[in-house]
């Protein structure tokens, strides 16, 4: 046998570039503790090792049920593009052999709660165990996190799909984190908001509130009035075509949402910011006359006929039909800027459209002003701007949604060089946006009154999904985690080191974002 010689040297040179590539391109995640997961989890346990999806893994369910196989089946659709790996969903009724992911309902820590779990990853098997579903569901999104970027990718990738070893025990703080699409001034097709509710659920969020009704669009179908959707949603902002959603499609998106442990909250905004409607139906004016549509952006200029019966018996067939498509608890029956309605019109005019809403068996949510009327019980105010309001809602038992325009509006500018978006609130950067506490922002409001957080996305000035995703991202992971993470273990220093991690994850999903030079994005890849 003929050896070769090799100077010291460079057996040295090529041992360091060989590491080097070891270190930068395998990257095995040993350290549970050191990975990035947005919102960040209650606590972490690592043990220092890690486990390794093969093409052999497949997922299964403790037990036949129709809802952990569709939690299964999502995690099987998440993992098989990037990995190719079959990933099919069994069931089994012991633990699985090693290799494999394993999802398990079990009451036993009840302290996890409604949406809360428990990930045990071992170098056998990874477990997934929640007392419901949607503690599953929400699981399955940080064992996604734990996964190298690639798997964000739609198409096959090279890679080793390891994850570090530990336990992670997790539940979120609030119980409604959410974020708003406003679909009037600018309307946007059933695909945008599917995307849109993909986005949000892998940061936890768990509702979507939609601003159906404005002045410039009505976006829903009722059958019974069908001029509103025909009529009323046949422009938008700028003079653009508009649309709406027929009822089926309505319904395809709540179910959507649902297999996403998300909530669609239906808004349909009253009196003021109703010239939609007001111009599809002549009696809904006190003049008898409709209006015309409306394509710009004024706030505050019109009202329902507050005083005449077919309003209410217009508003009472609206939410019947609505309520009966809508299996989520609430309706929201805006009431912002009514700056058109007389305050002792508005008043019995809020009363009884609450009482409408509970009739079709729903709680009411509506914006901070509705504190002016006598509050039903149950009633949900979503603070905005007026804290003479909050503090108003608070004394008549109502909780709170906190939707800060200052700190949570997400049509708010980033600063003055941000092309879309307006700034009427604020210039809302980053750490702005991330530091700040529910439970403590507004003088009267505490941990007790509040529901939860929403942001919301006005789109005056936004026309397509690039630009929702720029205004939105990365603002929303931020305020998933304000409402999934305890305020005490939240810090900005700390946050921004994993918010850049997300950076090459926002890219592979093709997500188009705010670069802030308040992050440090190379770091990241
Ligand atoms: C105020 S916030 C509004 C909306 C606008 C938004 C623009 C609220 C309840 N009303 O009608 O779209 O400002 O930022």
């Amino acid at each position: 046998m003929i050896r070769k010689r090799i100077h010291p040297i460079t057996a040295l040179t090529i041992l360091v570039i060989a590491l080097m590539q070891v270190s930068c391109t395998s990257q095995t995640a040993t350290d549970l503790s050191k990975e990035s997961i947005i919102p960040k989890p209650v606590s972490i346990v690592a043990t220092g090792s890690s486990f390794k999806l093969k093409p052999a893994t497949e997922i299964y369910i403790q037990g036949e049920s129709a809802e952990i196989r569709q939690v299964g089946q999502y995690l099987a659709d998440r993992l098989k593009p990037a990995t190719g790996f079959g990933f099919e969903v069994k069931v089994t009724d012991k633990v699985p052999l090693s290799g494999n992911i394993y999802l398990v309902l079990s009451e036993e820590n009840s302290g996890l709660g409604e949406e809360g779990y428990e990930l045990t990853i071992t170098k056998k098997l990874v477990t997934l165990t929640a007392n419901k579903p949607a503690g599953l569901f929400m699981g399955v999104q940080t064992l996604c996190q734990l996964l190298p970027v690639g798997i964000e990718f739609t198409t096959k990738q090279p890679g080793s799909w390891e994850m570090a070893t530990g336990t992670i025990t997790d539940y979120p703080v609030y119980s409604y984190r959410g974020a708003m699409l406003d679909v009037s001034r600018h309307f946007f097709g059933v695909q945008d908001v599917k995307r849109f509710i993909d986005l949000i659920s892998f940061y936890k969020m768990n509702a979507l509130h939609l601003h159906l009704s404005d002045d410039q669009g009505w976006r829903i179908e009722i059958k019974s009035w069908p001029e509103l959707a025909i009529h009323g949603g046949s422009t938008e902002v700028g003079g653009g075509n508009g649309g709406y959603y027929t009822q089926d499609q309505y319904t395809d998106i709540v179910n959507y949402a649902k297999e996403r442990y998300i909530t669609i909250i239906p808004e349909i905004d009253m009196p003021g910011h109703t010239n939609a409607a007001l111009a599809s139906y002549a009696e809904l004016n006190c003049s008898g006359k409709a209006t015309e549509l409306y394509t710009g952006t004024r706030v505050g200029f019109s009202s329902f006929c507050t005083t005449k019966d077919i309003t209410y018996k217009f508003i009472d067939d609206v939410i019947k039909e609505l309520a009966a498509i809508t299996p989520g608890p609430y309706i929201h029956i805006g009431g912002d800027e009514s700056h058109s309605t007389k305050r002792e019109d508005y008043i019995p005019f809020i009363n009884k459209v609450q009482d409408i809403v509970i009739s079709h068996g729903k709680k009411v949510m509506g914006w901070d002003d509705i504190a002016i009327a006598s509050l039903k019980p149950g009633v949900v105010a979503q603070h905005w701007a007026n804290v003479k309001n909050a503090n108003a809602a608070v004394k008549q038992g109502a909780k709170i949604l906190m939707s800060p325009g200052t700190k949570a509006y997400l049509d708010m500018q980033y600063d003055k060089s941000t092309k879309l978006g307006q700034h009427w609130a604020a210039y809302i950067e980053l750490d702005s946006a991330y530091i700040w506490d529910p439970a403590t922002l507004v003088p009267g409001v505490g941990m007790d009154n509040v529901l939860g957080i929403e942001a919301p996305l006005w789109t005056e000035t936004i026309t397509n999904m690039d630009e929702i995703e720029y205004m939105v991202f990365p603002r929303l992971p931020g305020y998933a985690e304000i409402g999934w993470t305890p305020a005490s273990s939240r810090s900005w220093d700390e946050y921004k080191v994993r918010l850049a991690k997300q950076g090459p994850r926002f890219k592979a999903m093709g997500i188009n974002f705010y670069q802030s030079p308040l992050i440090n994005w190379s770091g990241s890849d």
